[in-house]
């Protein structure tokens, strides 16, 4: 008896699979499927020792990074933003809540910190059209290097800096608050952001407590350069 129930309960659970796998070939909402996915980590918590500590990239990607994604998700379920892109979102976010604002931007903004992260000798090379591109900006690469980090050590609070491509294909830095991007519609300079650092304490702080211009220093020794070669490109 007991048996047959069990075998029951497993080809009910085996004829749902079944339909939800042929639901997924319909669009996002009518499978139920979520618009946005939530991106595995590209590399072990690990993986950015010594620059970055394991405990400190484990709680930022499984609880910060995941709550952003969690509550962006919920708020914009069952509202006119669901069906847009992220790139749409952020072009009309003065029009949006904050909690769409500040949850969708952490959800973007960490995703493209991993992505321009990589163990240390994994990264690669500045490739020489962005190392043209950002002599012709900035002067040289040390110049770069050294605007990059005044941007990341003077916003004051929580936020980015960025190095940022415009619509003319130019390179600047800029330095946003909270989760704000260079994407945004409030941004002060727009652009596409091609390299990010988080500068929240919550990014630094358990290694390098109120030290955080050594933390934007290691920063260099773990940037996926591979990543943002590619992303210049685009
Ligand atoms: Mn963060």
């Amino acid at each position: 008896m007991k048996a047959k129930v069990i075998l029951t309960s497993l080809t009910l659970v085996l004829t749902m699979t079944t339909q939800s796998s042929l639901f997924s070939q319909s669009s996002p909402a009518q499978s139920g499927k979520p618009a946005f996915e939530f991106p595995a980590l590209p590399y072990s918590y690990d993986a950015l020792e010594p620059f970055i500590d394991k405990m400190t990239m484990e709680i930022h990607y499984t609880r910060h990074h995941r709550a952003y994604y969690d509550n962006f998700v919920k708020a914009i379920t069952g509202t006119e933003w669901e069906s847009k892109s992220l790139n749409d979102i952020f072009a009309g976010i003065s029009k949006a809540s904050a909690v769409i604002r500040n949850n969708g931007g952490g959800y973007y903004n960490h995703i493209l910190f991993w992505e321009n992260m990589a163990p240390q000798g994994q990264g690669g090379q500045m490739s020489a059209e962005l190392k043209k591109a950002i002599e012709s900006a900035f002067g040289s690469v040390e110049d770069f290097i050294r605007q990059f980090n005044d941007a990341a050590k003077g916003r004051f609070g929580s936020g980015w800096a960025w190095l940022v491509k415009d619509a003319q294909g130019n390179l600047f830095i800029s330095s946003t608050p909270n989760q704000d991007n260079p994407l945004m519609d409030v941004a002060e300079k727009k652009g596409t952001p091609i390299l990010g650092l988080d500068v929240w304490e919550h990014a630094y702080y358990l290694k390098y407590q109120n030290r955080r211009p050594d933390y934007i220093e290691a920063f260099w020794n773990i940037v996926n350069w591979n990543a943002v070669n590619e992303r210049f490109a685009q």
